[in-house]
């Protein structure tokens, strides 16, 4: 079809990702700016971003240091060969990501997204045990209500019935644990919740079910982001972990929301002081700006494919653009501002004055949990009866009408700003959510 035939601004093309679209193209939506804290709508307005885009744009937008180093990079290198030929900034960019990553964690795969990213980690943990000759450990667990990605292995031990239900069988050999969200027994809680550690033991019951000789990895996010905020109980993560090498299993961490600063700590891991064997990222590493993600695994999983003749590829596995030079030097200005605006870490000190702000919403009308950590935070509402999702989607209608960006999973209002976000911001955003909640059906 020739382009001129296209009618300007038709819609109808684009079937746009996890969106209703048919809703979405009868009242769209659509930004076309962005400068630090706030985007432009096409009519012209500034709207407060308080998601982060969706979750990436850790240190703000169009910040001038990864603009430039994007520019600059396509005019000089825009593209090498990912395979057997290589170019210094993926070199530069993974000894940078090692520097921040917790200790042990010292070797980076590239790919271009949190999906990838996943896949990259579980076809690692089955391909590091076969390697060693334990190549019955097959079986990968996940958590119900974890999100990672929407590829085949992500899907599978991801648990959110709505991305599986439609897609078969899925990957073989995967069992989950239950999620640690507990509304009875921990509504309101400020930070980390205080019941459910005694959950981290039903690893333990999966292992003798299955024999740990039949499981290769656990994967958790450290806190589940997209499925509203799960923020786990004291000591959980560190009983999966001495869980996990009690029995030869490894733990993956997907650190794609928790990763570059969300928890006021360069990553989850930090945070929980709990080291996986292999951290999942994406998202934030670029500020989202180009996608790229990293997979950084231990050396101990890095030597074990460090064998057999040299001239011979020691893992069966990479992405035409993995370390794609333009997104390389995204990721490399993007941890240059984080580091010289100390962003890795500005949510911790924010995150009395977010966690204050955000519990002043509680007894409002239909809320019935707050919860945060570092600079995420997350609003849950009783759902309409007979119509789950109604209400807290037309608050994100209503607070994207008086120019606030949140986000919305379920009947759980989302929010994770920028972590540049001023303390004024931080009222704005809660006080426009104070009056869209008086007003909700
Ligand atoms: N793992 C985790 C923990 C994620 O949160 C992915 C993997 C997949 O990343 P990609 O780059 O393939 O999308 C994610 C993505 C939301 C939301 O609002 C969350 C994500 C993506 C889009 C929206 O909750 N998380």
């Amino acid at each position: 079809m020739s382009t001129s035939n296209v009618v300007p601004n038709d819609l109808n093309a684009f079937w746009m990702p996890f969106t209703a679209n048919r809703q979405f193209k009868k009242t769209p939506r659509m930004f076309v700016a962005a400068k630090d804290m706030h985007y432009t709508t096409s009519d012209g307005r500034q709207v407060l971003d308080g998601t982060a885009g969706l979750w990436c744009c850790n240190a703000g937008h169009a910040r001038p240091k990864i603009v430039e180093a994007i520019a600059k990079q396509a005019a000089e290198l825009d593209y090498a060969p990912a395979f057997q030929m290589g170019h210094p900034k993926a070199f530069e960019l993974a000894n940078r990501i090692v520097d921040i990553a917790p200790k042990g964690l010292d070797h980076v795969l590239f790919t271009n997204s949190g999906s990838e990213s996943v896949e990259t980690a579980l076809k690692l943990a089955l391909a590091y045990h076969k390697i060693r000759g334990e190549g019955s450990r097959t079986r990968l667990i996940g958590r119900e209500r974890a999100y990672h990605g929407v590829n085949f292995g992500g899907i599978s031990v991801g648990g959110i019935v709505t991305n599986r239900k439609m897609f078969g069988t899925l990957l073989a050999g995967v069992d989950h644990m239950p999620h640690t969200h507990n509304l009875a027994k921990n509504a309101f809680s400020k930070g980390v919740p205080e019941y459910g550690t005694e959950l981290a033991d039903e690893l333990e019951r999966i292992v003798t079910l299955h024999d740990a000789s039949t499981i290769a990895a656990v994967i958790v996010e450290p806190v589940a982001g997209s499925t509203g905020v799960l923020i786990p109980p004291p000591g959980y993560l560190k009983r999966l972990r001495e869980i996990t090498k009690k029995h030869g299993i490894l733990l993956i961490f997907d650190e794609v929301i928790t990763g570059y600063g969300r928890l006021g700590t360069p990553f989850g891991a930090d945070y929980f002081d709990v080291v996986p064997d292999i951290m999942v990222t994406a998202k934030g590493l670029t500020n989202g700006v180009i996608p790229m993600g990293a997979v950084i695994v231990s050396a101990e999983i890095h030597d074990a494919f460090m064998n057999g003749p040299e001239h011979v590829i020691e893992f069966f596995h990479g992405y035409t653009y993995s370390g794609n030079p333009i997104a390389s030097a995204a990721g490399l200005a993007t941890l240059e501002t984080y580091k010289e605006e100390g962003l890795l870490t500005r949510g911790a000190e924010l995150a009395p004055k977010f966690e204050a702000a955000l519990h002043s919403l509680k007894g409002l009308p239909h809320v019935i949990d707050i919860r945060n950590i570092g600079l995420v935070g997350a609003i849950e509402l009783e759902p309409i009866a007979g119509q789950p999702t109604k209400r807290a989607f037309s608050a994100f209608l209503k607070a994207f009408e008086q120019g606030v960006l949140i986000r919305t999973t379920g009947d759980i209002i989302a929010l994770s700003p920028p972590l540049i976000v001023s303390e004024i911001q931080i009222d704005q955003i809660v006080s426009t959510l104070a009056g869209i909640l008086k007003t909700l059906e």
